[in-house]
């Protein structure tokens, strides 16, 4: 049986791998940590949770004592770290909490780890490990900063990320490959293109989009809309994560990348089109929109939702302009790739939003915070 730390579970990608693995592995016990931020949902994860098979607890991967004490009390085989500050517009606006929480924090699991996993030293001063473990980080495409109109990322391409966000990812990489240089800590990282899917905060593009549009609020675009994002549908990126984890390579880095380059304004329009088409076929749909307008026969209009609702707004600072991966690697030693095309990830993931619109009203009034509370009081 392997025992899994899980860090940032309650966010996004985070609950999504959880619940894949619990899901696929019959033998594991996970324990998650997660300091429970404005990103961080309690419930999203409540079904998978205080269980024999995953345990939760509320905390900061920067705590020593505690991360100490869990590795303690578990002696994991596996850490897999997702938490971080993961939104480039609030680094623009806070720098520093990016590279404390993702900087700072990710040595700290490092650290930790290294001290519970090695033994003694082999004969030319390196520590000797513990058999079967791997210390796994979640990185992001942008560390290798933006394309032009070609190419692609490869896990050569140098590093040039631009914004605090991604310089904070970027150095994190590099503290994990000094631990595998220096210490010759099995590590692994894996560098992923934009993810959508269920239980995505509606800060992001793509959730926030299908928010507005259901509530008939205009969807702000930045810039002219040109710049190009590699969607992948957040399933395939755990899918990755779990074969990187279990059957990777040592010291490795993994780019996985969804095949499926998009305009912002290619993605906006295509979202209303098919939110349009499903309001079109669902009538149980029409009934699930925020904004009701009704035709004169009193039957529900849905003619307003159309490319009227693009508004452009102010650019993002630094914007960087195209992320394209290519992930021959992980295909080639692996045998992962993309299975859910575009279309069929943007029907799953709107159905999804229209189904669980407590979820998104909860996590952005704060309410999510109240569940905390009511389910371990000041635990
Ligand atoms: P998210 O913002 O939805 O979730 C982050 C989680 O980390 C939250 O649950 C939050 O409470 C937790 N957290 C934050 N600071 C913490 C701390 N100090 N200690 C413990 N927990 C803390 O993020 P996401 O979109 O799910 O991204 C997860 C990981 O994947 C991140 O490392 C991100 O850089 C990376 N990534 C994301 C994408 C994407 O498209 N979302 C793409 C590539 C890589
Ligand atoms: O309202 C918006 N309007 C808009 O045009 C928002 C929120 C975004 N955008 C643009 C900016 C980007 O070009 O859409 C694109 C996607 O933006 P985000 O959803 O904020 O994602 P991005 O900045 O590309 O970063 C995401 O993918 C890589 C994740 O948030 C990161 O954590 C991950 O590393």
């Amino acid at each position: 049986m392997k025992t899994y730390l899980v860090t940032g579970a309650a966010g996004f990608i985070g609950s999504n791998y959880l619940k894949y693995i619990l899901n696929i592995h019959d033998d594991i016990k996970v324990v998650v940590l997660d300091a429970l931020t404005y990103a961080g949902n309690l419930g999203t994860i409540a079904d998978d949770i205080d269980n024999e098979r995953c345990i939760f607890v509320r905390g900061d991967i920067g705590d020593a004592e505690l991360v100490g004490r869990l590795f303690a009390t578990y002696r994991f085989d596996y850490v897999v770290n997702f938490a971080a500050e993961s939104h480039v517009d609030r680094s623009i606006e806070n720098p520093q909490l990016f590279l404390q929480t993702n900087i700072l924090g990710t040595q700290n699991l490092l650290e930790v780890a290294r001290r519970a996993w090695t033994k003694g030293k082999d004969e030319t001063g390196y520590p000797t490990w513990q058999r079967g473990v791997r210390f796994h980080q979640v990185s992001t495409d942008e560390v290798y900063g933006s394309l032009g109109v070609e190419g692609y990322f490869t896990e050569d391409t140098p590093l040039q990320p631009h914004s605090p966000y991604s310089a904070s990812k970027t150095s994190a990489d590099l503290v994990v490959m000094a631990y595998r240089d220096t210490y010759k800590m099995p590590v692994s990282v894996t560098r992923c293109s934009n993810n959508y899917g269920p239980y995505h905060f509606p800060e992001k593009l793509i959730p926030l989009i299908i928010k507005n549009i259901l509530a008939g609020k205009q969807l702000p675009v930045y810039g002219n809309g040109s710049n190009v994002r590699d969607w992948l549908y957040v399933e395939d990126h755990c899918k990755a994560i779990d074969l990187v984890v279990t059957k990777g390579r040592d010291g490795e880095i993994y780019n996985v990348g969804g095949h499926n380059e998009r305009t912002n304004l290619q993605i906006v329009k295509l979202t209303i089109a098919t939110i349009h088409r499903l309001m079109e076929e669902h009538l149980l749909y029409r009934n699930m929109l925020k904004k009701q307008v009704k035709n004169a026969d009193g039957s529900i209009s849905i003619d307003w939702i159309n490319d009227d609702l693009i508004t452009f707004v102010k650019d993002r600072l630094g914007h960087d302009q195209r992320y394209a991966i290519d992930p021959s690697k992980i295909k080639a030693e692996l045998g992962w790739y993309p299975e859910t095309t575009f279309e069929v990830g943007i029907v799953k993931t709107i159905e999804w939003n229209l189904n669980n619109q407590k979820w998104v009203e909860e996590v952005t009034s704060g309410d999510y915070q109240k569940y905390y509370d009511r389910m371990y009081g000041n635990r």
